[in-house]
């Protein structure tokens, strides 16, 4: 299903790209809610974290790698980071295409649900 992310990915959106590979895009939210706040979504088209396979795992686990890198040259590593992925209505996940929210730069409000 096309997205605004297909689009990002494809180039025909522009983003503020942080990292790429062949599997894996990190751009900076166009709307962030902390001083670093990136996106981290995999090239495949995955709608939600409730799509992921047995065969994404790989992918999965690669893209915490990646957010961990990501920490490190941002400069958030030792001060601390979220990773957070939205699943979901009660999410308020507004973009069907599996993405991570790496949050950090400030400290950050308490979880609330
Ligand atoms: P959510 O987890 O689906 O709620 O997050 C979607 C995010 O995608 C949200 O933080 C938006 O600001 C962000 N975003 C973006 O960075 N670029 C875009 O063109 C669009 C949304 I549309």
């Amino acid at each position: 299903m096309e997205t605004v992310f297909s689009k990002i990915i494809e180039g025909v959106i522009p983003c503020k790209k942080v990292f790429e590979n062949d599997r894996i895009l990190a751009f900076y939210d166009i709307e962030p809610a902390a001083p670093v706040h990136v996106l981290i979504i995999p090239k495949k088209y995955i709608a939600s974290m409730n799509e992921v396979t047995a065969e994404d795992l790989p992918l999965i686990a690669e893209i915490h790698s990646v957010a961990q890198q990501i920490a490190v040259e941002l400069g958030v590593a030792e001060s601390g980071y979220r990773l957070i992925n939205n699943c979901g209505p009660d999410s308020g996940q507004a973009v069907h295409h599996l993405h991570y929210h790496l949050l950090g730069g400030a400290k950050l409000g308490a979880l609330t649900g």
